[in-house]
């Protein structure tokens, strides 16, 4: 009897060629259902359909569940898990040495909103091209659920303990300070994170991802304002975000006015369906009163909260060289020893 030969079907690969296995980091150790291995999976997935080749990319985290997450995604990708709070100093340094490659930073709540809140502050205000993302639980995680600076005024931890300071909110922060790229997601919202994400990996600047992100072991319950059972509930989802890469020919028809378009700096473009009827991404002021208002009302928006895709971002503002600094020869950024000589020289 003749074998017949089983076709095999061809790999499905994205734009550069590369497969979504490819995309992938060593398997999770985090809890099973704890939200920051959904926003892992929404990282692969973003980077895989923009086609971004992962040798291209420096990952870099803190410490804490979430700052574990980088060994979970792009595991051909350069990585840097520093000290706690310590992230963005080495983001900074690293990208100022080879501004050519995407810098993706993942931090907790407790890791930016405590001990390295004042790293934060200035990565904010030099708007550094960085997807920075915030794994926000309310919560340390690692070090068994004590309340973290992002806990709201009164929820509850599992033991009971109310707790009694009000929370930093660090997408009103961050726009403040100048992030260009500000939004908020739910770990469960696979689409809304998805389209966050595919537009930060176009834009250049920091964008700031403050994404609700519950700890199934240590702060899912009743009285916790960042469990699923209450995101679930009081998640105002500001309209649809559409992402369209520049790589893709679609003309997105939409209704003037309940829209807003936004072309990114790479040629991507950005569709905002407004569900609140007069909100404007792009104003600042309208982005901060959004926030403090649902906020006022135990809610929290999510989507895409303020936009700026032409604003200066710290590699240009630092007039930087066209080629990265990691490649230049020790003759173009040494002085020769005759202009060492004439300083000494001065100096007698
Ligand atoms: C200098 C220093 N202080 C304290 C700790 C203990 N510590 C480890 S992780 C952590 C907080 C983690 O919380 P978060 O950043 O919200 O991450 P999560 O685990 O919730 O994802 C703390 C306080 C530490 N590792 N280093
Ligand atoms: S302790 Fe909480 S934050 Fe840490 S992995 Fe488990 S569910 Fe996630
Ligand atoms: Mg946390």
């Amino acid at each position: 009897m003749s074998e017949t030969a089983v076709p095999v079907p061809p790999k499905k690969v994205n734009r550069i060629g590369m497969e979504l296995a490819t995309y992938r980091g060593s398997k999770t150790t985090l809890c099973a259902g704890c939200g920051h291995n959904a926003i892992t999976e929404r990282i692969i997935d973003a980077f895989y359909e923009m086609g971004v080749d992962p040798k291209r990319v420096m990952k870099f985290s803190g410490i804490g569940c979430s700052s574990k997450s980088p060994a979970y995604f792009l595991n051909q990708s350069h990585g840097f898990n520093s000290v706690h709070g310590r992230m963005p100093s080495v983001a900074t340094g690293a990208l100022l040495a080879n501004a050519s490659m995407l810098g993706i930073g993942i931090s907790g709540d407790g890791d930016t909103g405590a001990i390295g809140i004042g790293q934060f502050v200035h990565t904010m205000r030099r708007n550094l091209p960085l997807i920075y993302i915030i794994e926000d639980n309310g919560c340390y995680g690692l070090t068994k659920g004590q309340f973290s600076p992002t806990a709201d005024l009164g929820s509850k931890a599992k033991n009971g303990v109310v707790n009694d300071l009000p929370p930093i909110d660090t997408c009103a922060l961050a726009i403040e300070l100048g992030a260009s790229f500000v939004a908020r997601s739910f770990s469960g919202d696979k689409k809304q994170l998805l389209g966050i994400l595919k537009a930060a990996i176009a834009h250049r600047g920091t964008c700031m991802i403050d994404v609700i992100s519950p700890c199934v072991t240590f702060n899912d319950h009743e009285g916790s304002t960042k469990s699923y059972a209450y995101a679930k509930d009081h998640d105002e989802v500001l309209g649809e975000v559409q992402f369209v890469p520049f790589f893709e020919d679609i003309t997105v028809e939409y209704e003037a006015g309940s829209t807003t378009a936004v072309t990114m700096h790479d040629g991507s473009h950005l569709y905002l369906r407004k569900v609140a009827e007069d909100y404007n991404p792009s104003n600042k002021m309208a982005a901060i009163s959004l926030l403090h208002e649902t906020a006022a009302r135990g809610e929290f928006a999510t989507g895409m909260i303020y936009i700026a895709p032409d604003q200066e971002n710290f590699i240009d503002a630092m007039n930087m060289v066209e080629k990265p600094l990691a490649m230049l020869g020790a003759d173009q950024t040494r002085p020769p020893k005759a202009v060492l000589d004439e300083l000494m020289a001065g100096l007698r």
